[in-house]
């Protein structure tokens, strides 16, 4: 495989609006995240992903764009962006921008010259139909964030137009070559502007299957999801093939697929030699557990599930291409509070998660906190108290469901994106840091205890252990082998052990007990070195290893 800019780097994504706030209107901004560079630089961060800072209603927190050309100024300036993409440069960190062109907002110039003449050229940007009150709508597709996918566009009682997910999101037509021609030149002058590549939003929702028809109803609601409809959606590659061709290929930019439902036979076109993206996300565990029923009613997982999921993944693209590996994002719980048993939960089972993932194929994305171990919200007392568009189906479907109003709001405490919205907790002081005014979204309570500034000096945290998996991945006696040495899975029968060998010109285990229990696991060979580990004391002979409740060990043998 040759061998491209990216492959041996580690990524941060950083939430704007929640990780620093410079101008104390509680607010995360741009320039408190040029105030905190050299703190990314000194973790070893050499990517770092902006979750959208777009102008934008913030109707779904930025993801709905009114002006892709410039930045909101709850955010900062142009000249604020220029300022980090060039102090990112000078510490060698790239900035990778939020690409997001399944939709705009509602309030971006071409849905208002829409909405004046659907009849005309910007009408064509998106999905207009003709529509007589009382008829059936076009089709029964939800939205992501529930309800009908169809709205009544503004001004016209004859006419609607699709959404896959907020109203105050239309979809952007791909089937129109004149939008695309707009979408490419969007993408080039933000990489002419020295950023190092994009983040692709919700990309494989651009092709749908037409013309509209009914999918299988799914749920209470007489609706049908809209994964449905994109497992029947084919010839996308049409559309990313001209995009990589028109935009990413010509800057060698780094460029990573947010790819759901992706079917294996277009991998190699996905993140291939050549191929669509240069990378896309694992997101084989994010959805563990759920089923139709929607996440009310989502089955616990098991270290068994997560392992599998993992492995089963990374087989899948051998040989083909590169995954980027989280435990969580913006859309996410906290990796730590969804695949740790909450009784289990310490910084010693925080460390085992973390030496799974990092220590795989492919890039290791670390989500802003997760680096120090923050976890969900351990109350949530109402609706009110959290902010995202998408608690209300989550909720409303819990109650549909005839859960209580308590148990509909544990599945918020579990499941909302809000968990992983709330400021960075920097430190023990008032808003843990981050703002010294009331931040946009409730602070964790548990930031007195959970804080970089209490770990950073302490050789024992989740802080500088993540520290210590990077500069792992950087040692030149074993970047290579992270990075391109072969994957192995191991001992896949025994139950809660997760255990894969990475093999270059030495060869590395990585065991872990996912478990509180003690476990004796019997050596494959001698253990020459151990590399790594969460543990204090390693006991192991010539052929056993001793593991106890959730050790890391990472071993040359
Ligand atoms: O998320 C995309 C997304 O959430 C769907 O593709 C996903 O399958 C669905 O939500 C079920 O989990 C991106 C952004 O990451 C998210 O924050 C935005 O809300 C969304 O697109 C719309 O832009
Ligand atoms: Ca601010």
């Amino acid at each position: 495989m040759e061998r491209k800019w990216w492959h041996n780097k580690t990524a941060y994504q950083i939430y704007p609006k929640s990780f620093m706030d410079s101008n104390g209107d509680g607010i995360g901004d741009i320039k408190g995240i040029i105030s905190k560079l050299d703190y990314l630089k000194n973790l070893g961060i050499d990517i770092l992903w902006l979750s959208p800072i777009y102008k934008s209603p913030l109707a779904d927190q930025g993801y709905d764009i009114s002006d892709y050309y410039d930045i909101d100024p709850r955010f900062g300036t142009m000249e604020d962006l220029d300022e980090l993409i060039a102090k990112g440069k000078e510490r060698g960190i790239g900035i990778v921008m939020d690409l997001v062109v399944n939709h705009c907002s509602d309030e971006h110039e071409w849905f208002k010259k829409a909405c004046e003449d659907p009849d005309g050229p910007y009408g064509q940007f998106f999905y207009i139909v003709d529509h007589k009150e009382g008829q059936p709508l076009p089709c029964n597709w939800r939205s992501y964030f529930g309800g009908s996918c169809w709205e009544k566009l503004p001004g016209h009682d004859d006419k609607l137009y699709l959404h896959s997910f907020h109203k105050k999101q239309p979809d952007l037509n791909w089937e129109n070559p004149i939008l695309r021609k707009e979408i490419y030149k969007m993408i080039n002058w933000w990489l002419d502007k020295g950023i190092a590549g994009f983040r692709i939003d919700a990309i494989i929702n651009i092709k749908k299957k037409l013309p509209f028809s009914d999918y299988p109803v799914d749920r209470e609601d007489g609706l049908s999801s809209i994964e449905n409809m994109l497992k029947d959606a084919t010839g996308i590659g049409e559309f990313l093939g001209e995009m990589a061709r028109e935009t990413f290929h010509k800057y060698d930019a780094f460029s990573v697929g947010e790819v759901f439902n992706e079917k294996d036979s277009e991998l190699p076109l996905f993140i291939g030699e050549g191929g669509y993206f240069s990378s896309m996300f694992d997101f084989s565990t994010t959805n563990l557990g759920l089923g139709s029923e929607g996440w009310y009613a989502a089955k616990e997982i098991t270290a068994n599930d997560y392992r599998d999921a993992i492995f089963a993944a990374h087989k899948r693209i051998e040989g083909i291409g590169y995954l980027s590996n989280i435990i969580e994002n913006h859309d996410e719980p906290r990796g730590v509070s969804r695949y740790i048993k909450a009784e289990d939960l310490s910084d010693h089972s925080k460390k085992a998660l973390a030496g799974i993932y990092f220590l795989l194929p492919g890039i290791p994305f670390i989500y802003q906190g997760q680096e120090i171990g923050m976890e969900n919200l351990s109350k949530i007392e109402s609706l009110d108290q959290l902010d995202d568009c998408a608690n209300t189906q989550l909720y409303n479907n819990a109650i549909d469901a005839g859960l209580t109003e308590k148990d509909a709001l544990n599945v918020l405490k579990k499941h909302s994106r809000d968990n992983a919205r709330t400021p960075f907790q920097w430190s023990a002081e008032q808003y843990a840091g981050f703002s010294n005014t009331e931040p946009w979204l409730l602070v964790n309570p548990n930031y007195k205890t959970i804080n970089l500034e209490s770990q950073k000096k302490d050789s024992d945290s989740v802080f500088n252990f993540y520290k210590d998996l990077i500069a792992l991945r950087k040692d030149p006696k074993y970047s290579d082998i992270f990075v391109y040495g072969e994957f192995t899975p191991m001992h896949t029968d025994i139950d809660n052990l997760i255990c894969y060998k990475r093999t270059g010109d030495k060869t590395i285990i990585v065991y872990v007990n996912y478990q509180s229990k003690d476990i004796d696991v019997k050596l494959d060979s001698p253990i020459k070195d151990v590399i790594l580990s969460n543990c204090d004391v390693i006991s192991y002979n010539s052929n056993i290893l001793h593991l106890h409740g959730y050790d890391l060990i990472v071993c040359e043998i």
